[in-house]
């Protein structure tokens, strides 16, 4: 929207004034040490990114723009009639740090839905795909495409100013956005043999274009849904898997298309997104195995020999958090609200009573709690959306929103090249020999 662009034109001046003076403030501080386990160790605690959008606490969960989830289902514009936050108005909070007008909103749908059709030849690259290709690669493959047309690398040939980056990163930032939900569509339709797609309506929002192209739109609880699932997914501070491989391929200045679509491989891992299918999976083996109703103990059962087999409880752990992800949370009350009696949503919440106890007594996982993995696929089989190799197509959708607020903010603030030091574990004998 040129409103947004507007107000981002203001707040960059000030922002950049804003960075300089941090550094200049706190440049030159230590953020405490590095033991040389965090180079083995996956690199977590490490501080080593900037990422304006949200800051992730261990306790307490996300905060976007500082704000909790709570806050923002409370100040975010919504939908007539609706309760939860427009993904629209939450996407202007993570790159602006301001709450939007209902009308600001509205205008940011409106663009939206008018940036929404997708080029014919990535139309084609999807029809092409086997439906044995996994959804998360063919979605992939087609935001890979879309740098076909990006304003960015073109005006880089064209021998852009370094200080005007981010204009053209704002414009494919917004146009990556608008065409999400006609590849998400189409991908479902093709693979689960679900139609043809049909044509975004400019009137609606973004949420209820997404549904609608999913075949959900008539369905307003769904299409609430997809506003708070939209909305809590979006973004996890800059060090998860997707957020960080984003901010860094777009350091080398390829552009948003080829840097979300570097997310989006990230995401499509069983430890990361991929998460919320492999949940749904395990929990119709469950079922499968001990059938529905079980009680607690083949429950507990079935919990432990996940483990002594070798293999993870999906949904379950975190990397940075140490209590129960508010975006579990979230979307329980959305359940307890919605669909109280739903059978799945209750097995949710009975391993919910089951599985940190197993996981502490185990005494392995760090944190024993659900992250937001666990429970988003139980809301979707409800409405109908049972095919779980489509969930992380949800979740890449939802977080090309916080990818792209940091790079539209990385090329405004000039952020370098990410390149950082690796050593051999040779060096690091040679460096610490005798120490
Ligand atoms: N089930 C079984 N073992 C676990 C689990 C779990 N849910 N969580 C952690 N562990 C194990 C982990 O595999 C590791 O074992 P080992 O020492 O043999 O390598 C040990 O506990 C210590 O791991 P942590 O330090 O607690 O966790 P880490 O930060 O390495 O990994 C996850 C975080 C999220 C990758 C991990 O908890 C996990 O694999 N969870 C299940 C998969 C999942 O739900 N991922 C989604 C995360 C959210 N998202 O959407 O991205
Ligand atoms: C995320 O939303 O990215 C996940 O919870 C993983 C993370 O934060 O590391």
């Amino acid at each position: 929207s040129s409103a947004l662009k507007e107000r981002l034109a203001q707040l960059i001046p000030q922002e950049q004034e804003n960075v300089k003076q941090a550094r200049l403030e706190h440049g030159k501080k230590s953020f405490g040490p590095v033991v040389v386990d965090q180079l083995y160790g996956g690199m977590r605690g490490l501080p080593a990114l900037i990422w304006e959008g949200s800051v992730l606490d261990a306790d307490e969960g996300i905060r976007f723009r500082g704000k909790t989830i709570p806050e923002c289902q409370a100040l975010l514009p919504k939908a007539p009639g609706g309760s939860e936050p427009l993904p629209e108005a939450l996407f202007w909070l993570l790159l602006t740090g301001e709450i939007p007008t209902q009308e600001q909103a509205t205008d940011l749908s409106k663009d939206w839905a008018a940036r929404a059709a997708i080029p014919e030849f990535v139309e084609e690259i999807l029809d092409r795909c086997p439906p044995t290709l996994h959804p998360m690669s063919q979605f992939s493959l087609a935001v890979t495409a879309l740098n076909h047309n990006s304003a960015f690398a073109q005006a880089y040939q064209n021998g852009i100013s370094k200080k005007e980056y981010w204009g053209p990163t704002f414009e494919d930032s917004m146009d990556l956005i608008a065409k999400l939900p006609n590849i998400a569509g189409r991908i479902y339709r093709n693979v689960f043999g679900k139609g043809k797609l049909p044509a975004i309506d400019p009137a609606k929002d973004y949420s209820a274009n997404l549904a609608t192209l999913l075949g959900f739109g008539e369905n307003d609880a769904f299409v609430e849904l997809l506003r708070l699932y939209i909305t809590i997914h979006s973004d996890h501070e800059g060090g998860n898997v997707s957020a960080h491989t984003g901010k860094l391929v777009g350091s080398a200045l390829s552009d948003p298309f080829l840097a979300f679509a570097a997310s989006l491989n990230g995401l499509a891992g069983p430890l990361h997104g991929l998460a919320n299918q492999e949940v749904l999976l395990w929990l119709n083996k469950m079922q499968e195995t001990i059938g529905r109703d079980a009680s607690d103990d083949a429950v507990k059962e079935y919990v432990w020999a996940t483990l002594k087999g070798g293999k993870v409880v999906p949904g379950y752990g975190h990397a940075v958090l140490r209590k129960t992800d508010p975006r579990y949370t979230a979307q329980r009350e959305f359940a307890l609200k919605h669909l109280p009696d739903d059978p799945l949503f209750k097995l949710v919440g009975q391993i919910y009573e089951i599985v940190p106890n197993i996981l502490l007594e185990a005494g392995k996982a760090k944190n024993p709690w659900p992250n937001v993995d666990a429970h988003s696929g139980a809301l979707l089989t409800h409405y109908g959306l049972t095919e779980m190799q489509f969930y992380t197509v949800l979740f890449g959708v939802s977080r090309a929103f916080g990818v792209v607020a940091q790079l539209i903010w990385d090329r405004a603030l000039g952020a370098p090249l990410e390149r950082p030091k690796s050593y051999s574990t040779e060096a690091i004998k040679k460096i610490f020999a005798g120490k």
